[in-house]
């Protein structure tokens, strides 16, 4: 079924949110990477409120649904949104990257606070959940599993054998969201390494693949809502989205991959975000 007014107005609400949560916690860290998540904010934030089955109830649950996050480095967008699902508490975001919090630069898994599996070493992700996937078919579950990846992560080879694997087992649970942002951490990705058309590449690996603009909650929760339809092939969804998103001054900068905003920095950011709330 197609969002109503009201939930497309509350998603954007929420990607705001997660985007103020993002740039306070790495100001807070003095470390880590604004840029990524703030521009999966928006397909983040619709595939963990309309889509992702993750409760603090079901989180022990061998059906429940499974989130990988391939682009590890982009974790604090992952964080906020778990706090927002009350696996966790939205002030414990403020320990990221500290000693002894459960909140570290990559994911660490931790089943207590929804974290499936531990990343940060790219090109893992997709083959990981492709094994959970194939598993929670051989098991009868209903559980979907979720992967975001980036176009920087699409440059290892593993993601290739992990397509080709899950096309061959026809793994209908599985779908990939891919940051495509044209940036990676040293540059333009098209002139680091340009991985070129990765709708066409996931549909000739035998998927079912579409290209959307990674922004709008609308195009995003439409593709969530086809790929759950598919029966045959996995999904994936090319997300074109832009580095930054949200803050005048990391939009479209590689710089912004993984630096920390300084004090004047965050304030000039939360008022960013603000103005374009109103
Ligand atoms: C196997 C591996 N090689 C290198 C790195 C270092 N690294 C961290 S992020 C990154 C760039 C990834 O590109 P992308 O996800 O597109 O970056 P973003 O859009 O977040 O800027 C690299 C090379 C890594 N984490 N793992």
């Amino acid at each position: 079924m197609a969002l109503t007014r009201d939930r497309v107005d509350a998603l954007r609400a929420t990607a705001r949110e997660v985007r103020e949560d993002i740039v306070r916690m790495v100001h807070a860290a003095a470390c880590g990477h604004p840029g990524g998540p703030l521009g999966m904010a928006d397909f983040m934030t619709t595939l963990f409120l309309e889509h992702l089955d993750l409760t603090p109830e079901n989180r022990h649950a061998e059906d429940r649904d499974r989130f990988v996050l391939g682009n590890g480095h982009t974790c604090a967008g992952y964080y906020a949104l778990l706090a927002q699902k009350g696996l966790l508490d939205r002030e414990q975001l403020l320990t990221f990257r500290k000693m002894g919090s459960p909140l570290q630069g990559h994911p660490h898994r931790n089943l207590e606070l929804g974290i499936d599996f531990s990343t940060g070493s790219l090109g893992n992700g997709l083959s990981v959940a492709a094994g959970m996937a194939l598993g929670a078919k051989m098991s009868g579950w209903s559980s979907r599993i979720y992967c975001a990846s980036s176009d920087g992560e699409s440059q290892e080879g593993q993601i290739w054998e992990a397509a080709t694997s899950a096309a061959h087992w026809g793994l209908s649970n599985l779908t990939v969201i891919v940051d495509f942002n044209d940036i990676q951490i040293d540059g333009r990705m098209r002139d680091v390494m340009d991985v070129r058309d990765l709708r066409a590449k996931y549909a000739a690996f035998g998927w079912h693949a579409v290209e959307i603009d990674g922004h709008d909650v609308v195009a995003i929760d439409h593709a969530l809502c086809e790929a759950k339809a598919e029966t045959e092939r996995p999904s994936a969804i090319v997300a074109r989205t832009t580095i930054g998103k949200g803050v005048s001054f990391m939009e479209d900068q590689s710089s912004w991959h993984g630096v920390a905003p300084n004090d004047e920095q965050l304030a000039q950011a939360l008022e960013d975000l603000a103005a374009a709330a109103s």
